[in-house]
This record gives structure tokens, C-alpha cells and sequence, in this order.
């Protein structure tokens, strides 16, 4: 297996997946920065032209970041991020799924269409008028999933999985581009300290 990675949450979120689970891969890196996803070598590999892949032993390649952190786990089962049961690994999907759709996808929206903009502009449409609607509907469900974590440690109560990955990875990102937290946010920030202190938060 190979590992292609860049700057960006997206990857971060795979390379804290894998120092959480002790997961080593051969890695190459693709200049993002210059564009170099969006060039044909790497279109082959992921025809959305983001980062980060997954090639496997048999040459095929994977992409989207939840997709490639369950076959990781399926091929190293132990210390499960997803769920040692069904009804865990249902319920670690279940949070990913809202955290995605409601916090990182708008997340993410409101930084390529406003700080993102001149890099994003000329790669994929954007829209600079929906840069601040989009950080508002973030900044909306993060209050919801601050309420959430009411006396919760993980997204998923007491137990530490991918979700908090995906989420931590993002809103780390988010803060340093515009999206800070709200100071009203308690548990949120309570739980991106515990989170963050976590040896894999550096990966
Ligand atoms: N839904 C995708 C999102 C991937 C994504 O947006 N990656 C960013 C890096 S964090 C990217 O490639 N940006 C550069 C570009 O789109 O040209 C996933 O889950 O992997």
C-alpha cells in the first residue's frame, strides 16, 4: 500500500488515524500548494483531484478520507476507531456522517470560497458571496454539538473513535484559517484539548 499525502485536513485526519492504530505506510507526497493533484498523474488516482489516496497492493486506488480509514481498519482490526460491534460502528458512522455534512463540508466551503478563494478560484467553482453563510451554518452545528457533549469526553461518550479524529483534525484547521471557536463553546473546547493531547494530534 502507498499513501499519498499533502497539507490539508483531509490527510492530517488519515496520518492521526494511522499513528493511532501504529499503521506505517510507504508515503509520497503531492504539492498541493502548485497544483499537482489537479495534474493527470494524480487524477488517475483520485479523479476529484483531492487529497488524500489510497493506492492498494493490487494498483487500485481509494479516496475519501472516512472510506480509506475503514479499509485501514479492516485490514488492522486491532484497537477498532470505528466500533468493536455493530452497534458501535454504527454509531461511530452515525456521528461522522452529521459532523461531515453539517460541520467540516460547510466548513470547508466558507474557506476556499473567502481565505481559499485566489488558491481555489481557477481549480473548482466557487462562489466568494457564499464564503460567510457557509462559516455560519458551521459555526451553527458546532453550538448544536457543543450542547451535544454535555457530559460526554468523545463524540461518541466515552469512547475515543474516528469521529473525533475527523472532527478535531478539521476544526484544528478551521481555527487557523478565519474559524475560530466561539468562546461560549465549552465543551468543544474542553474536548479539542483532550483530543489535541493525544500523541497522533502531531501526525
Ligand atoms: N471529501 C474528500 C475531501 C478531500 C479534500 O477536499 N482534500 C483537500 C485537502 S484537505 C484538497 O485536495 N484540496 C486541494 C484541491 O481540491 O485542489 C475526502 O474525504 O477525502
Amino acid at each position: 500500500m502507498k499513501f499519498y499525502n499533502s497539507m490539508g485536513p483531509n490527510p492530517q485526519v488519515v496520518r492521526m488515524f494511522m499513528a493511532e492504530k501504529g499503521i506505517s505506510l510507504d508515503t509520497q507526497e503531492v504539492d498541493l500548494m502548485a497544483g499537482e493533484n489537479r495534474q493527470e498523474a494524480h487524477m488517475k488516482r483520485n479523479p476529484s483531484g483531492q487529497m488524500p489516496a489510497l493506492e492498494l497492493d493490487d494498483g487500485s486506488y481509494l479516496s475519501e478520507i472516512s472510506v480509506i480509514c475503514e479499509y485501514l481498519e479492516e485490514k488492522n482490526p486491532d484497537s477498532p476507531l470505528f466500533g468493536s460491534t455493530p452497534e458501535e460502528r454504527a454509531e461511530t458512522r452515525m456521528w461522522t456522517r452529521k459532523i461531515d455534512l453539517n460541520i467540516c463540508e460547510p466548513m470547508g466551503t466558507g474557506f476556499r470560497a473567502g481565505e481559499g478563494f485566489p488558491l481555489f478560484k481557477d481549480r473548482i467553482p466557487v462562489f466568494e458571496e457564499t464564503s460567510a453563510p457557509m462559516k455560519k451554518v458551521a459555526a451553527h452545528y458546532l453550538s448544536w454539538l457543543n450542547d451535544q457533549m454535555a457530559g460526554k469526553d468523545y463524540i461518541c461518550g466515552d469512547r475515543f473513535s474516528y469521529a473525533d479524529i475527523h472532527l478535531y483534525c478539521w476544526v484544528a484547521f478551521a481555527g487557523s484559517v478565519g474559524q475560530p471557536l466561539d468562546a461560549g463553546w465549552r465543551n468543544i473546547a474542553a474536548w479539542m484539548e483532550r483530543v489535541g493531547s493525544r500523541e497522533s494530534a502531531s501526525a
